[in-house]
């Protein structure tokens, strides 16, 4: 850390994640926009009241339901999640056997080892996706995420995909996939194409996903398939509007 933010600030846990993603930046795992991308990503959060919201909390539990009904999930890594919960792909991964692999928006060879040898230095067994694994292609995907590997997302059934506003989601959905979504803005192409959109952190997420997986891992697949069943993608969306439209997250402009 670069400079030492003061644990009684109020914009505390808030800076403290700004600054993973410039230790993130500076070690080579992201990208310059990733920087910008995160400045949207603060001021939603700030409009959701900086907490998981009850939608979001559903949205999560149904997300763990989805990958334990998975054959081939797979977790997408970019670099603002590698920089943000490298420890926690790790564990996600290990809880729910989903694989991990690299993709990238902004690609770039040299990016994408960093990720690989950031996640290995975690625990990682295999990181799938880098240098010449990328054989397979995304039908209907322009730029370089359509460039996947046989073994992770070309194959997988579910592909996890924090944090991005995107075509990917779309291509992936017409390729018969389901995708879980983590975007915290609500409107995003990603949160509204998504299977299922989570709107938080995923700071917050990962780590409320992983319990969730580890409670539900006992339930027969009758009990998970009713839960995804159950749940409804753009109402959920809309919740999650509703609750920044009418500071139901509990913002309010005092002094
Ligand atoms: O590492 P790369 O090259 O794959 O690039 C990654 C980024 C994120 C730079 C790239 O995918 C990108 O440009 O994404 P966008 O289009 O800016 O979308 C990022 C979305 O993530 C926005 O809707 C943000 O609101 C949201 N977001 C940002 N930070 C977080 C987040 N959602 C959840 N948790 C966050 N911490």
């Amino acid at each position: 850390m670069r400079i030492s933010i003061p644990k009684d600030h109020p914009r505390a846990v808030s800076l403290g994640i700004r600054e993973m993603l410039v230790n993130g930046f500076e070690a080579g795992l992201v990208a310059e926009e990733g920087l910008i991308a995160h400045g949207r990503g603060e001021t939603f959060d700030y409009l959701i009241g900086e907490k998981t919201t009850p939608s979001a909390k559903l949205a999560i539990d149904t997300a763990a339901a989805l990958l334990l009904t998975s054959r081939h999930p797979i977790i997408s890594v970019n670099g603002n999640f590698a920089a943000l919960c490298g420890k926690e792909i790790i564990e996600l991964s290990l809880a729910s056997g989903a694989l991990i692999e690299v993709n990238l928006f902004y690609h770039s060879v040299r990016r994408e080892r960093a990720i690989k040898n950031h996640l290995k230095s975690l625990g990682a067994t295999d990181v799938l996706g880098v240098g010449r694994d990328r054989t397979a292609t995304i039908p209907n995907l322009n730029g370089e995420r359509k460039h996947v590997d046989p073994r992770g997302i070309a194959l997988a059934d579910t592909v996890f995909v924090p944090l991005e506003d995107g075509d990917r989601t779309e291509a992936l959905i017409g390729m018969g996939k389901k995708v879980i979504a983590i975007d915290l803005n609500p409107l995003s192409r990603t949160a509204v194409h998504a299977t299922l959109c989570i709107v938080d952190n995923v700071v917050r997420v990962i780590p409320i996903l992983i319990q969730k997986i580890l409670e539900l891992k006992c339930n027969n697949r009758h009990t998970l398939n009713n839960m995804i069943s159950r749940f409804d993608n753009l109402r959920n969306m809309n919740e999650s509007l509703r609750l920044i439209r009418l500071g139901g997250s509990g913002i309010s402009a005092t002094i």
